[in-house]
């Protein structure tokens, strides 16, 4: 196991009480992360609770044990690890809580990662937080039937499904090991990346009809109104992936999807092809992420933000 790995194995050892924390809106990865760290905690019978500021978005509750999350709270624990955030803003809510545990870590893939723990391990040539997890409940000896389950959904949510560039060889190794304890792989990958309520269905195709291209359709911009939400009966964490749709069109190689998360308040995902770093576009904005894959969030009026986004991707087109 790398050597600050083997650090974070022992400082879990050496716990009877650990807290792991997701980061804010929280995605495929970082639930999976937090699930199987608990359960294989409890596999060597320790206290371990999973927390989160925001709840489970509907279609990860499949997951087992998602319905164990807590709110943070004033509760000190004896050790807390973070899976999946890069950097402490990340953390929501809970990043009091977190930083109240004598014992602290962190594990992480982000290309943007900011060290905010005593032990801080990251992995950028990672597809998923759920890579390294793997490695260090593997070395722990910790990998169940149910550990498996849940780290291969985290792969598969944060990968793309092996689509993405971050898919290493190893993503494929892992998974081929991830298999071989008898989890049903197929009804995962449906679960992750197919299996639409009719609500996001609908919001879908509402929000898809009017994409805006740009610059001769090299930037498409995904636009979910607080409306769009209403009338759909639908929430902001009801749009992930959808934003897939638009940078896969031809000649588009910059996408945002921007969010109405509140009254002049957005939430902007940003995916991008070979010729702009989608991490560097977030950056500019407070945000961060991955070379394919990022996110910030902004405040404005709608056409300023708009304008905003666009011109920081022409600058780095
Ligand atoms: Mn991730």
């Amino acid at each position: 196991m790398k050597d600050r790995l083997q650090k974070i194995a022992d400082m879990l050892r050496g716990a009877n009480d650990v807290a792991v924390y997701c980061h804010t809106n929280p995605d495929g990865d970082t639930i999976a992360c937090a699930l199987s760290m608990c359960r294989a905690l409890r596999l060597l019978g320790k206290t371990a609770v999973p927390i989160c500021d925001c709840e489970v978005p509907e279609k990860y509750l499949f997951m087992e044990g998602a319905e164990e999350f807590l709110l943070p709270d004033k509760k000190v624990h004896e050790a807390a690890l973070a899976v999946d955030c890069g950097d402490l803003t990340r953390l929501g809510g809970a990043g009091r809580s977190f930083l109240a545990a004598k014992k602290r870590a962190s594990i992480d893939h982000h290309k943007s990662h900011v060290s905010f723990a005593q032990i801080d391990h990251t992995e950028t040539d990672a597809s998923a937080c759920a890579e390294i997890i793997f490695d260090l409940l593997d070395g722990m000896g910790l990998v169940d039937k149910g550990v498996a389950a849940l780290l291969f959904g985290g792969i598969v949510a944060d990968s793309g499904c092996f689509q993405y560039p971050s898919t290493t060889a190893r993503t494929h190794e892992i998974a081929r090991e991830l298999m071989g304890y008898g989890i049903d792989a197929a009804d995962i990958i449906y679960r992750v990346h197919r299996r639409l309520t009719p609500p996001v269905f609908a919001l879908k195709t509402r929000v898809l009809s009017k994409c805006r291209f740009f610059d001769g359709g090299k930037i498409a911009l995904l636009t979910f109104t607080k409306k769009d939400f209403e009338e759909t009966g639908t929430s902001p964490s009801d749009t992930e992936g959808m934003i897939a749709s638009a940078i896969d069109v031809d000649g588009v190689e910059v996408a945002f999807a921007v969010s109405e998360a509140a009254e002049k308040s957005f939430k902007v995902s940003i995916r991008t092809k070979d010729s702009a770093d989608a991490c560097d576009i977030a950056s500019a904005f407070g945000g961060g992420g991955h070379s394919r894959a990022a996110g910030c969030r902004m405040n404005g009026f709608y056409e300023d933000v708009v304008d905003k986004l666009l011109k920081a991707a022409r600058d780095r087109m």
